[in-house]
């Protein structure tokens, strides 16, 4: 055996141990078993590839195409969309909000009266600016952007007694 002929022979000894070991490690079908700390969803591709094959003795070299699938995993960020829209929904007696939870910022804040009384809206949070709506007539609507910091807001309106009634809800801005 030649001395060139022995160092490919060691190539390929050591692909095939390697190929043996990632097949291992990848466990089967399922995501690769060492996963990413960040949070990221795990996605199987799969794809076929025309790959080039030599063939022949040496003098007589030819190359035929062969079909191989071609596997992997890639972990794509978790992409959540931020919450800075907020519909509140008025009637007697409740403020219905469209979430509990949005982020901190500008907010775009929809006020709808639903109900069969005016209704306003008042947005409160110890230490910071307070923002409020104008009294809106049944079937009014209307919108405010506000920049809301970091806290659990008091949404709540109020005319007399509406409150107390169950016109109020909790937000919670993060
Ligand atoms: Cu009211």
């Amino acid at each position: 055996m030649s001395r060139r002929r022995l160092a490919l022979t060691a190539v390929v000894a050591a692909a095939v141990a390697l190929g043996g070991l990632s097949a291992s490690a990848a466990g089967g079908s399922g995501a690769p078993a060492v996963r990413a700390a960040a949070d990221c969803t795990w996605k199987h591709h799969k794809k076929t590839v025309t790959v080039r094959k030599r063939v022949g003795k040496k003098g007589h070299r030819q190359f035929r195409k062969v079909k191989r699938t071609k596997r992997w995993w890639s972990c794509d960020p978790v992409s959540t969309p931020p919450s800075t829209t907020l519909g509140v929904r008025a009637n007697e007696w409740h403020l219905i909000l469209s979430r509990g939870s949005v982020d901190a910022g500008e907010l775009k804040v929809q006020l709808r009266n639903e109900g069969e009384d005016p209704h306003n809206l008042h947005l409160e949070l110890a230490g910071s600016p307070s923002y409020s709506f104008e009294d809106l007539d049944p079937g009014q609507i209307a919108d405010r952007t506000l920049p809301l910091t970091p806290g659990t807001w008091k949404l709540y309106c109020s005319l007399a007694g509406h409150e107390d009634a169950g016109m109020r809800a909790s937000l919670v801005v993060n």
